[in-house]
Parts: structure tokens; C-alpha cells; sequence
């Protein structure tokens, strides 16, 4: 299976070398990389590229600015869908997602999966760097984004994953504005809403120990509120479709 993983970086330049490396390792061939960097001031891009020629199959699409990891995303799938590839790949430059479970992830899309969700919520996936109260608040917000969508994934913000080429061509993902967590459930909930078949993988996430995350506070908040606003039209919808048959 053609495959393309798409990596956004920004400020990475402590991970991303290493990081290549033991993603060509991890896997063998067939699996490209898309480094998406956002001209960061150290030199990531740089990096990259000098790896271009040693490691072969990775490429560095730069852009001149910081503008957000959904954007990146949107820019390097648009990429890949156009050069061909068949599986894609969602993962962080910072070795939270450990390159070993590619094959894991990617043996779900060879199998017919249109999308398969790296989950930390499921036995034999977890985050054990992270203190109880730091867990309880992710898995309450999962929790909440299950009620308001209607979703059946336990980790609909986990943003290790992969997604068969027809998943991202039934739905419009250009046209979205999310970002962050906010990107990610909604790339999950256009799958499920279109009859898409998720398959979930356990995965364990380690914290970042080199970098600095970009997570921010506005990037909860927006996912909060997108959810929310999701989930009251989706209700909304259903309640005038029930009205119209009575
Ligand atoms: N190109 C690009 N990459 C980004 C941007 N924001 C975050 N990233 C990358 O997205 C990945 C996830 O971000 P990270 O800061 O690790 O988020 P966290 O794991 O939730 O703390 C990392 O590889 C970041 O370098 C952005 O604005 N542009
Ligand atoms: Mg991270």
C-alpha cells in the first residue's frame, strides 16, 4: 500500500532527525514522509531536508508561516491525494506517537479500515506519563464529544492515525477550519457520519521530554465550543426531521 506520513512540524529541530530516522526503520517500503513545517525559526525544514538524500522517500513542504497543525494537515493530505497515496498518516514530530505502531495502524487500513485511530483509551493503550487529573480531563472531554456526536471512538482527539485515500475523498476537508483537538474529532465524526469503518489500535502516548508543546488553551476552548455547536444542530436536525414526519 502506497503510503504518506504526514508529519506538521514546527519548532521541532531537537526530534524531527532522530524521528525520520526511526520511522524508516520502523517501517519498510512503500511508507513516505511529508515533513509539513511552518518556517520555524530553528530550522526544522532545514534538517529535513538534509536527510532528503541519505534516508530517500521524505520531502519538506514549507509554508511561510505558523498557521495551525489542522492546516498543515489539510495541505499535506491535499498533497497526497494528489501524488497518489493510498494510506495516510497523522503523527506528531515529537515521538509522542512511537513510529512502531505504524504497522499496527496501517495493517487496519490493508484490511479495509477507511479510518484507524491510534486510542489511548482502550486496554493496552494509555498515557503514563500524565498524572490521574491531567487523564480525567482528556477522557471527559472524549467522553463529552461521544454524547454531543454520537460517536462510537473512545479517542476521537488522538492524533496518531491513519485514513484510507476514499475516507478523505468523500468528505470536504478543505473546506474545514478547525484546528488541533477541534481538527481531529471532526475528521473522525465526518467518517463515521458517512458510513466509514474506524478501526481503533491501542496506543501508549509519551509526553514530549524535548520542545515545547503548541497546545494551547484557545485550542481547548475551540474544540469545546465546535463540539458543542456540532452537537446542539446535530440534535436540532433531528428534532425538526422528527417534527416534519409527525
Ligand atoms: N506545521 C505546523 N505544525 C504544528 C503547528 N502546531 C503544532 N504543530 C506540530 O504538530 C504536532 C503536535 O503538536 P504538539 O505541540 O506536540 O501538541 P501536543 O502533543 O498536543 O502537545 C507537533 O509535531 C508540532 O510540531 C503549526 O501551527 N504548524
Ligand atoms: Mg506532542
Amino acid at each position: 500500500m502506497k503510503t504518506l506520513v504526514v508529519l506538521p512540524t514546527y519548532n521541532e529541530s531537537a526530534t524531527i532527525a532522530e524521528l525520520l530516522r526511526c520511522i524508516r526503520r520502523s517501517v519498510s517500503d512503500g511508507v513516505d514522509v511529508l515533513v509539513v513545517d511552518d518556517n520555524s525559526p530553528d530550522g526544522t525544514a532545514d534538517l529535513a531536508e538534509a536527510l532528503t538524500t541519505e534516508l530517500g522517500g521524505i520531502e519538506v513542504l514549507r509554508r511561510p508561516g505558523k498557521a495551525g497543525l489542522g492546516s498543515a494537515y489539510r495541505d499535506g493530505f491535499k498533497l497526497g491525494l494528489s501524488r497518489g497515496y493510498e494510506a495516510l498518516v497523522e503523527m506528531d514530530a515529537d515521538f509522542s506517537h512511537d513510529p512502531s505502531a505504524l504497522g499496527d495502524l496501517l495493517a487496519e487500513i490493508a484490511s479495509g479500515a477507511d479510518l484507524a485511530i491510534g486510542t489511548r483509551y482502550m486496554p493496552g493503550g494509555g498515557i503514563p506519563d500524565w498524572p490521574w487529573p491531567r487523564r480525567a480531563i482528556s477522557r471527559a472531554g472524549n467522553q463529552y464529544a461521544r454524547f454531543m456526536l454520537g460517536l462510537s471512538i473512545r479517542d476521537a482527539t488522538s492524533g496518531y492515525r491513519a485514513y484510507h485515500r476514499r475516507a478523505l475523498e468523500r468528505m470536504n476537508f478543505t473546506a474545514m477550519r478547525a484546528d488541533g483537538y477541534g481538527f481531529q474529532v471532526e475528521m473522525a465524526w465526518k467518517v463515521e457520519m458517512a458510513g466509514g469503518k474506524v478501526a481503533e489500535v491501542p496506543i501508549e502516548f509519551r509526553d514530549r521530554t524535548l520542545g515545547r508543546s503548541k497546545m494551547s488553551f484557545r485550542i481547548v476552548v475551540e474544540a469545546l465550543l465546535l463540539v458543542t455547536w456540532w452537537g446542539l444542530r446535530r440534535r436540532q436536525v433531528a428534532w425538526r426531521r422528527r417534527r416534519r414526519r409527525s
